[in-house]
């Protein structure tokens, strides 16, 4: 048995200058160890036809989140065209959460979740359609109807999984990298969020449940990498979901002599309850923090259900800046937001010297409460724009003046000018509490220069593309 597995093509319209390895994939790959089997990253390399002639895989799975259900379905159209014989099935977010969307007569089944148990026992049983219809939480598919089995609500115990196969990827490795060039690994601790924003699906991927993996499974699978990984990116949800669990991490790193930079996401609250862990971190190798700031207002957060508040915000990014560890900061645009709001987003960024901050607009993702609660408002339907960068509700401003702003924010944010400035003022400004830190969150002049030479025309692009969009909605607001 041939087992081909795909991650679809970047969907164009993203803002993201990184490109991280197919983690899912290669966990999936793990699970079938006994099989032959490849994965190709059509991110990377785009000769479908190429690898279906060479391989003939029996068997082809594919990863989607929503931004790319049209490519990916294109994809599974071309692979039944090609061969009919192949079995196509595919998971991931979109296929979690809306899984109609893929009962096509050129898909034979759909995965619900976290698959790494049920992908295994669906190839095992392939061929016996009464074995097949046992496995939990998977949708299998004869023409245009569709059986669904039984939901899975066991907790994986994710210290037993086979560690992902990185050797399939890893003539794409040096493809890898992210948004400052740096070469990283993914590596996953945990699954799942005890926390229940509205805006998150990855709370309701795991039913609401939180499962770790023990600190010495983790230092295992960071022993087994190689030499040249120079960071390790905590592919999570919530890595701090259990403080104690990261107390013996950082240890048993310290112990192994692991030397690694480490990038993990973390809540601002336990930043700044557990402040001490990260000073010890530091010194385990953590580098980069990604934290969910969201907004520069209280209102937002507690819409949001984020059951933080700025003041904590702005402890936490204090915190990490004495700390000397570079914050990569997520704030969500709204679509109703002012020229005004825009105007304070960017004095919050530059107030409190954030360096990398990215800019997602507020994105009903299917799976999430607030998918539920706007669904009959969504002004975009078309998939290929659940990308961050478009707003699929109505914008307050003039849709043309919003994505005006919004690559305004990337722009200022990211410009030379407001580096020098910042390095002038910390030369020569009394105000020391002010401009206390030369943490500029790994940002250089020589990268600012990079970004501004290789960027331009991405920028321009976006920016064309935005007004584009912004003059398609105008003419029409039904936009599929
Ligand atoms: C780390 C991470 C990233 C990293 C790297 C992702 C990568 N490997 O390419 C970075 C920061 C680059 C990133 C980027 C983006 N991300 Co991201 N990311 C995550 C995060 C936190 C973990 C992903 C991960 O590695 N999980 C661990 C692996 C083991 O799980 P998995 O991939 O889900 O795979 C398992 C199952 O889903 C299932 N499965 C998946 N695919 C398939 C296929 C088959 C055939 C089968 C049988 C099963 C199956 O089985 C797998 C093994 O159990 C998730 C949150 C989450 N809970 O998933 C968000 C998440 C996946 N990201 C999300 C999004 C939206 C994005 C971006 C589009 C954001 C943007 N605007 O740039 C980009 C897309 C980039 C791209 N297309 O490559 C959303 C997706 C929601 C959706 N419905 O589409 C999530 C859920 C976060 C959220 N906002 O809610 N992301
Ligand atoms: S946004 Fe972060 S804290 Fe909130 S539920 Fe999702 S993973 Fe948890």
């Amino acid at each position: 048995m041939k087992i081909l597995l795909i991650k679809p093509p970047l969907n164009p319209n993203l803002i993201t200058a990184s490109l991280y390895e197919p983690l899912g994939l290669e966990y999936l790959a793990a699970s079938v160890k006994g099989y032959n089997v490849r994965i190709l990253d059509m991110r990377i390399d785009q000769n479908l036809n190429k690898e279906l002639l060479n391989f003939r895989p029996n068997l082809i799975g594919i990863t989607a989140y929503t931004c790319d259900f049209n490519i990916t379905k294109q994809i599974l159209k071309e692979i039944k065209q090609f061969d009919k014989s192949i079995r196509t099935v595919v998971g991931g977010h979109h296929a979690t959460f809306l899984p109609n969307d893929f009962v096509l007569p050129y898909v034979d089944a759909i995965f619900l979740g976290y698959a790494d148990s049920t992908f295994p026992q669906y190839v095992n049983a392939l061929g016996d359609p009464e074995q097949m219809r046992n496995i939990p939480s998977i949708g299998i598919i004869d023409k245009d109807k569709v059986f669904f089995t039984k939901k899975e609500i066991s907790k994986p115990d994710l210290d037993i999984l086979p560690l992902p196969d990185r050797s399939l990827t890893l003539k794409y490795q040096n493809n890898y990298h992210d948004s400052i060039r740096n070469q990283l690994t993914l590596l996953m601790t945990s699954r799942g969020c005890p926390f229940r924003c509205n805006f998150c699906a990855c709370w309701k991927l795991m039913n609401g449940k939180y499962v770790t993996r023990t600190p010495e499974s983790i230092i295992l699978e960071l022993k087994s990498l190689p030499m040249e990984t120079d960071v390790v990116y905590f592919s999570d949800d919530n890595t701090f979901g259990n403080v104690g669990r990261m107390w013996k991490l950082s240890e048993l790193i310290k112990k192994n002599n692991i030397k690694k930079k480490l990038q993990m996401y973390a809540r601002a609250d336990t930043i700044v309850k557990h402040q001490d862990l990260f000073e010890d971190l530091r010194s385990a190798g953590l580098q980069f923090i990604t934290i969910g700031l969201e907004s520069f207002q209280d209102k937002d957060l507690n819409d949001y259900n984020k059951k933080t508040s700025i003041s904590t915000n702005n402890q936490a990014i204090l915190i990490l800046k004495k700390l000397d560890i570079h914050i990569l900061a997520h704030f969500i645009v709204r679509p109703e937001y002012t020229i005004e709001d825009f105007d304070q987003l960017y004095k919050y960024v530059n107030e409190n010297n954030l360096f990398r901050p990215a800019f997602p607009v507020l994105t009903p993702l299917p799976g999430t409460e607030l998918y539920e609660e706007t669904f009959n408002m969504f002004e975009i339907t078309n998939f290929d724009f659940f990308d961050f960068a478009h707003s699929i509700l109505p914008t307050k401003l003039d849709p043309k003046e919003f994505y005006r702003q919004l690559a305004n924010l990337y722009i200022k944010s990211y410009s030379i000018w407001r580096y020098v400035k910042h390095r002038i003022n910390r030369l020569f400004s009394l105000n020391k509490n002010k401009y206390f830190t030369n943490n500029t969150d790994g940002i250089t002049i020589i990268k600012l220069l990079l970004v501004f030479i290789f960027s331009r025309a991405k920028i321009k692009k976006i920016r064309n593309s935005y007004l584009g969009i912004a003059h398609f909605l105008k003419r029409d607001v039904n936009y599929i």
